[in-house]
């Protein structure tokens, strides 16, 4: 037993509160009697006190208990441990040495350490001058006092307005130190501890003790890392920080960065005088950003980095694109001259284009250590901060693509501003995927542009938080604050927090506290809001000109040097300029490397079936997993050069049933010893079910089997959400959980051999709509052959990530020229479930499409230039097969564009919503082959054997939207499992239900599946099948929602265009404007929806709306 814990000790224990206390008391005396004589000291000098704490920088000083004489508390018994850090009882500790001197085994090997190094040493060693054990402990905690708090004296308002208190924690006086003491020597090592503390270093004085101290963590950078709870990653950073000696650059270093900051700032003054009234959104009173980058950006390749994605806002962008990324001087000087658009691709899509600065790129270029290294500057939006998820995606996506297992090759770096980092909200969205399985990127770096104003705000009004990077401390993220007129500190921390990344793999910030020289923009006034700060800005020397004069003084560098430097930048720059006026942009830099052979909006492709089979079906049943992708992949190469020699794609994808099978076979088979739950394993006995009799095909089934043709095809196949991965209506089960051993299972990471495991992915994400839909937007734009899926709980809270939709999905290609075929499912439907879960809000992605509608497109027969015109496509499924087809339709052809489906809920196990295996195939004959094969349906025809010409018709009823609760059914598999109402209808369903019950066979229905691009073709079709039907709109959702307002325009302009009236004769059948998306009140629900199936299906004419 341990001498502590016997109950000797613990008697003794009960006392040591009331002794701590008698010792304290001493203690505090003596402490009194030794502030009294300080006075003068450097290092133990008493501050005016500051009556609040500020969350900005202002003056050093010291808080007020650091005026009180010490006084330590006794510490409750509960409390007490053998830690050697706190320090609890002098009484316990002289009990515990005793039983040590006597016996070195009779402690505990902390305490044996701890007495080894310490009394050991001051007994022995004749350099420690009577060091006590109460005087090491006190020197402990004055170590980590400044580990701790040490930043909060640090030097880094380059500005010096700090006004902040130091703690009183940081006072050698408050541990009873004088000035007697500052040459007395002293050992503080401990016991697996690194840096001032290790073992290994060697006895100092107070005062070396305290001037390494001060340099280290009081100096122009401050650590934040003691909220890491990691001994190892706390040790790894001291080690990096408790230097012996101060860290100094040899002069071929600082040469370097001395020649990086010269082109920061010479970029932004070149701006300043060629075009003075441009807005630019200059980087001056930040320009040590850019050596800083440029330093990171070497030692990660040094470390393995391949590859950087990068995304930033307006602050300095250009100057990053200028000199990180390099993207060429001329061509950033002719964008700013307003000769922006590629003269030689004249009538080529080029989109509405974007501002400057806010323009993408991506370049490779060499290092400072002779590597290479690809740098992707992410387009962005002027929302602040929404690009950070995007560029995680594209990161992960890119560590897929290059296998990128250990995650050191591929690296996202984001640079924020000080208000936004701590305003918005997708910062903490972000910064919460990075250590999930599915959407870590082995952490992310973030450099803070912290310029201490976002637009006119002080950032007392703008954040609660000390600093503004204290939301990535949820992350135990180290945070180096670093005053941005050092640019060698700033270099220093940004070298550091490569290799924190290189090394924990986690995210780590770098918080440049720094200044705007200027307005917001250049155009803007600052001294209108912050004219105290403006007042010492206007005198304020420049970073270059601060590390100028240091370099001089050192006498490392000349005034010769410098001038030459300088000429040698002016020059360039100048050059550059000159050959700007006849700058021709090449190329448009279309696609990044994956994309080329994709087509811009303007060439045609055409679309394939996507009925299901490739030449090369039976492929991966044979081979390894690799061998088969590498077939493949040659296999795509050669369709796409293909495809461009002829139209004729079709033969490639004819279907053979019994591939279905094969692969339908994968997904539903469970290993032998699996116990699934009892539900699961009837849903899985059905599936197989289903795809053994080639009937009844349901929802979950079709989505699965689109995912394993896709995968069997080579593709990756990527589906994330909030529990996507049973599906928040319980239908998917794509991943089964073993009942008793917990287990998961995942068939569709079994449709190949040997399949990769990340080939397929279905991942639950973070509880985030913004963040998560921004990563699968990211990820998606990497690589044209993989179909990424952001599914939403409920259609409704996509809204939650509507910057995500406005600011890029709909308009990406458009501003940006990048494509994307990013899937989105929103369920959607009336089904009584109240306001919040009824409506995906189609009416708003309506109208966010940018067709004309009052102009009929062209129709070419392959209707791909209708689709390849629009920004996006927007549709409304309501059969397995359709969904099965536009799914597969996102990669069977040469574009990429933004997919949303309306999905279901209520339709997911409707007993009619049912497809047979033949329509997923492509053969002819087969149900669902017409004249151009089996592919997707934009319009679903009537279902009755109508033939080209109807005339007997007298209404022709158009309907799209999910549908109600008249048809209740339950399958006992999850009657229990949900609380959801289970079955349903589509509206179409009820409609057709109605038809029946009133024998109404003058009458057809048709569903229109793909909302935009709108059909006209079809719909035209069917009008002249029906000349004399009355025509209806049929919606569920209240007039001023739903498709109503987008659909009658173009039904209109359809109708015109064959003499078959005007808007006046589009008859509206649906639920009144409604300001809340649909009723709480069930009963209210059915009688809505009754009624207007009934009217739908009523025997006289339709009045409304006029
Ligand atoms: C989401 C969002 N809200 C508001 C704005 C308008 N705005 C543009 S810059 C800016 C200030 C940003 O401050 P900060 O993050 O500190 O960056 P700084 O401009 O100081 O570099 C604001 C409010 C915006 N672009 N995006
Ligand atoms: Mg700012």
């Amino acid at each position: 037993m341990k001498i502590h814990e016997s109950p000797q000790v613990f008697r003794e224990l009960r006392l040591i509160g009331m002794t701590w206390f008698k010792a304290a008391s001493t203690v505090a005396k003596l402490a009194v009697r030794r502030n009294l004589a300080q006075v003068g000291s450097y290092y133990l000098t008493r501050t005016r006190v500051l009556p609040s704490q500020s969350r900005y920088f202002r003056s050093t000083v010291f808080s007020s208990k650091a005026q009180a004489a010490p006084v330590p508390r006794p510490v409750p018994l509960s409390r007490l441990t053998d830690s050697f850090l706190d320090g609890t009882s002098s009484v316990y500790l002289e009990e515990l040495q005793r039983a040590w001197e006597a016996d070195p085994d009779s402690v505990d090997e902390s305490w044996d350490n701890f007495f080894r190094n310490f009394v050991g040493q001051a007994t022995t060693s004749p350099g420690i001058s009577g060091q006590t054990i109460q005087e090491s402990m006190q020197l402990l905690l004055l170590v980590r006092a400044y580990q701790v708090n040490g930043h909060m004296k640090a030097k880094l308002d380059p500005l010096r307005l700090e006004e902040r208190e130091v703690p009183d924690d940081l006072n050698p006086a408050l541990y009873g130190f004088s000035e007697a003491d500052l040459d007395r020597e002293f050992f503080i090592g401990v016991w697996r501890m690194a840096g001032f503390l290790s073992e290994n270093r060697p006895v100092q004085t107070l005062r070396a003790i305290l001037t390494r101290l001060e340099q280290a963590y009081c100096g122009s950078i401050g650590y934040e890392y003691m909220h890491i709870a990691d001994r190892e990653k706390c040790n790894w950073l001291r080690d990096k920080i408790e230097t012996p000696t101060p860290r100094q650059y040899n002069q071929q270093h600082r040469e370097v960065i001395l020649d990086r900051l010269i082109w920061s700032t010479q970029f932004e003054n070149f701006l300043a005088t060629k075009w003075t009234a441009a807005k630019r959104f200059g980087l001056e009173g930040g320009e040590t950003l850019i050596p800083g980058m440029k330093e990171m950006f070497d030692r990660a390749t040094d470390l393995g980095v391949e590859s950087i994605v990068i995304g930033m806002s307006h602050r300095g962008r250009l100057n990053v694109l200028g000199n990180v990324v390099r993207k060429s001087l001329r061509q950033i000087f002719s964008e700013f001259s307003g000769g922006t658009k590629p003269v030689d691709e004249v009538g080529l899509y080029t989109g509405t284009g974007d501002v400057k600065y806010h323009l993408g790129t991506s370049y490779d270029r060499p290092t400072k250590g002779g590597k290479q290294i690809h740098l992707s500057l992410v387009a962005n939006p002027s929302h602040l901060e929404a690009v950070d998820p995007v560029v995680v995606g594209k990161t992960r996506a890119k560590q897929y693509y290059f296998n990128d297992v250990e995650r050191k090759k591929n690296l996202g770096v984001l640079i924020h501003g000080d208000g936004s980092f701590a305003g918005q909200g997708v910062v903490y969205e972000t910064l919460h995927l990075s250590a999930l399985p599915n959407y870590t990127t082995g952490g992310t770096i973030h450099i803070v542009v912290n310029n201490q104003v976002p637009f006119t705000t002080d950032p007392n009004a703008g954040r609660s938080s000390q600093y503004c990077t204290d939301v990535a401390k949820a992350l135990n993220a180290p945070i180096f604050h670093v005053n941005g007129d050092d640019v060698e500190a700033v270099v220093h921390v940004c070298e550091l927090a490569a290799e924190w990344r290189q090394t924990f793999h986690s995210d780590v910030v770098v918080d440049i506290v720094c200044y705007r020289r200027f307005g917001h923009n250049e155009i803007d006034e600052p001294s209108l809001t912050q004219p105290k700060m403006y007042q010492i800005i206007r005198n304020h020397p420049s970073a270059l000109q601060i590390y100028e004069k240091k370099l001089l003084e050192s006498g490392q560098v000349t005034q010769e040097d410098i001038d030459r430097m300088h000429h040698k930048v002016n020059s360039i720059l100048n050059e550059e300029f000159m050959n700007s006026k006849d700058y021709i942009p090449k190329r448009r830099d279309w696609l990044s490397a994956y994309w080329s052979g994709f087509k811009s909006p303007e060439q045609l492709s055409r679309v394939r079936n996507t009925g299901y089979v490739r030449l090369v079906y039976r492929l991966p049943l044979l081979l390894h997993g690799s061998l088969y992708l590498l077939i493949t992949s040659l296999y795509m190469v050669f369709s796409i050069v293909w495809s461009y020699y002829t139209e004729e794609t079709m033969v490639f994808h004819r279907v053979k049933p019994e591939i279905l099978k094969n692969v339908g076979k994968a997904i539903t088979t469970l290993p032998d010893n699996f116990k699934p739950h009892r539900a699961v394993k009837k849903i899985f006995e059905q599936r197989a079910q289903m795809i053994e009799t080639g009937e009844g095909i349901d929802w979950a089934a079709g989505e699965a089997l689109a995912f394993a043709t896709l995968l069997v095809e080579g593709n990756h196949v990527r589906l994330s959400g909030q529990d996507v991965e049973r599906g928040t209506f319980s239908h998917r089960h794509s991943v089964v959980h073993d009942q008793e051993t917990g287990e998961k299972y995942c068939p569709l990471d079994h449709v190949l051999l040997n399949q990769n495991e990340e080939m397929f992915t279905v991942s639950n994400s973070s509880l985030s709509e913004f963040g998560v839909l921004g990563f699968e937007l990211g990820y998606s734009m990497e690589n044209p052959n993989s179909l990424v899926i952001w599914e939403a709980q409920f259609g409704d809270f996509a809204n939650g990530a509507q910057v995500i939709f406005d600011q890029f999905l709909s308009s990406g290609e458009s501003k940006w020229l990048r494509q994307t075929g990013l899937v989105v499912l929103l369920p959607h439907g009336y089904d009584g479930q109240g306001p919040e879960h009824s409506s995906a809000r189609l009416e708003r992605f309506l109208q966010m499409s940018d067709d004309n509608p009052y102009v009929i497109p062209e129709m070419d027969p392959t209707l791909v230039k209708q689709i390849q015109e629009c920004n996006w496509q927007i549709v409304n499924v309501t059969t397995p097969a359709n969904y099965f087809h536009v799914l597969r339709r996102q990669i069977h052809r040469e574009f990429r564009k933004p997919l949303i489906v309306m999905s279901p809920k209520n339709l997911l196990r409707h007993k009619d919503c049912k497809s047979n295996l033949s329509e997923f195939d492509d053969v002819q004959g087969h149900p669902g082959f017409d004249k151009q094969g089996t592919r997707f349906k934009r319009l679903i025809k009537d279902q009755n054997d109508h033939s080209d010409l109807e005339e007997g018709i007298r209404r022709l009823v158009l309907c799209s939207g999910k549908g109600t609760l008249k048809i209740f059914y339950k399958l006992d598999i999850d009657a229990w499992l949900l609380d959801l109402p289970l079955g349903g209808s589509h509206v179409y369903y009820e409609l057709d239900e109605e038809r029946k019950k009133i024998n109404g066979k003058d009458i057809a229905i048709c569903r229109v599946e793909q909302l935009f691009p709108f059909p006209y073709d079809l719909i035209q079709r069917e009008l002249k099948r029906y000349p004399n039907a009355e025509i209806v709109w049929c919606q569920e959702e209240p007039m001023n929602m739903g498709a109503y307002y987008y659909i009658a325009p173009r039904l209109c302009t359809a109708m015109k265009a064959l003499g078959r009236g005007t808007m006046g004769d589009i008859k509206y059948v649906g639920r009144a404007p409604s300001a809340a998306t649909a009723t709480g009140f069930y009963q209210v629900h059915v009688k809505e929806q009754t009624e207007l199936v009934q009217k739908a299906m009523q025997t006289e004419p339709i009045k409304y709306p006029y």
